[in-house]
């Protein structure tokens, strides 16, 4: 098949147009630390996401991190074990305990009629994740939220410029984590944002992302979770072209879609109501029984064409720190979602005849 395809490949801006972006840091010598083009990255982004207070970070773990440190937050969090890895991390690492919740079978979302029943006088907030850019069901898990005393935060990395009911995805929540990196949507090579509702929240994870340091105060034992001007720039580029970038995994996904659409066994994300897609990933569920073949199969006949499908996500994270794979908590829909899940590649540029020989592997085999 020639090249091979993988599951995704990072958008490119014009070289000249980076070069262009970055001539002037040879000139100030800023290279970090809050500079002209993380200023300017950060004003940009309010305005793409309809929000008042963005902070960019190092990445997207490391944002999800600072939000928690933010919120000083002591006790349980509820989330979904189908996500990658991170969202369970930043939970564990910052002395906090994940209490697993099941995922709708249709969307792969946090199911919200089950969290109430996992709420303990330990709880202190949800971390839902707009999996594949499907939306979680705000309404519900903000009207319990809003019962318990509990922070929302949005692990958002897969929903840049997400619209749900008009609104942008980063509205929703107390806050929302973004990731920049390489292989999302947009991606400013390393990258990340944190999102808040409340403008003094900005001002706390600014501190937190620089050692805590507030003039000669040293107010907080805070990390170095800064973004670069570098990276920064790579934003700027990326951000002018993010309608095109978007447009053209909207075609690729539609022309997936029309391809593999009603074959038996294969089950593809349901389309939301009242969201606009950024189009993030493009997941199917091979279901063996009626498929003929499992996820496996699926992957390595993928495989041997040069295709470099992933399971995102397996296994579930559950499982962390636990070499066994035992989960923590029973996660049923969850664990049969990640034992067939299988994302295709999708990009930019894919183009449609790239799209259509998957299919064709996929459908020959059935
Ligand atoms: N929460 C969620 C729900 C997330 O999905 C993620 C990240 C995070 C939190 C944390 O955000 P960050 O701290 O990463 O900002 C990748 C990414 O590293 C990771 O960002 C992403 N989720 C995760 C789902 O996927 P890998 O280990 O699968 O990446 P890798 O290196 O195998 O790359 C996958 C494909 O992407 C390659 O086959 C080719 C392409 N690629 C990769 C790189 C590194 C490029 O085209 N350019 C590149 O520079 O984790």
């Amino acid at each position: 098949m020639g090249d091979k395809i993988l599951v995704t490949r990072s958008s490119m801006p014009p070289i000249e147009e980076y070069f262009d972006e970055i001539r002037d840091l040879w000139n100030t010598r800023w290279l970090t630390n809050s500079g002209v083009k993380h200023t300017e990255l950060e004003k940009k982004l309010c305005e793409y996401l309809t929000v008042s207070n963005v902070a960019l970070c190092v990445n997207g773990h490391q944002a999800l991190e600072c939000i928690l440190e933010v919120f000083d937050l002591e006790g349980e969090v509820i989330t979904t074990p189908f996500t990658f890895v991170s969202t369970t991390n930043a939970i564990i690492r910052k002395g906090l305990k994940p209490v697993f919740c099941d995922i709708k079978p249709d969307d792969f979302t946090i199911d919200a009629d089950k969290i109430e029943a996992l709420i303990t006088d330990k709880t202190c907030a949800i971390m839902p994740v707009h999996v594949y850019g499907n939306v979680c069901d705000d309404d519900k898990i903000t009207a319990i939220a809003e019962k318990y005393g509990l922070k929302v935060i949005y692990d958002a990395a897969h929903a840049f410029g997400v619209r749900v009911n008009g609104k942008g995805v980063a509205e929703l929540g107390d806050a929302s984590m973004f990731s920049f990196h390489a292989t999302k949507v947009f991606h400013s090579v390393e990258g990340g944002a944190a999102v808040f509702k409340d403008e003094e929240n900005y001002q706390k994870i600014n501190l937190c992302k620089n050692f805590g340091i507030n003039g000669e105060v040293l107010e907080h034992a805070g990390g170095n979770s800064k973004m670069n001007e570098f990276c920064a720039a790579m934003g700027l580029c990326n951000l002018r072209h993010i309608d095109d970038a978007i447009k053209s995994r909207g075609d690729a996904v539609r022309r997936y879609r029309e391809n593999l659409e009603g074959i038996k066994g294969i089950q593809l994300s349901v389309v939301q109501d009242n969201v606009e897609s950024n189009y993030a990933y493009f997941p199917i569920v091979v279901h063996p029984e009626e498929f003929g073949k499992t996820r496996d199969d699926v992957v390595c006949a993928l495989s041997d064409n040069d295709i470099g499908a992933r399971k995102y996500f397996y296994p579930l994270t559950s499982t962390v720190g636990d070499p066994a794979g035992v989960h923590l908590q029973a996660t049923p829909i969850a664990e049969k979602i990640s034992e067939r899940i299988l994302c295709l590649p999708l990009f930019e540029g894919i183009g449609i005849e790239n799209v259509d020989k998957i299919c064709k592997i996929i459908k020959d085999l059935a």
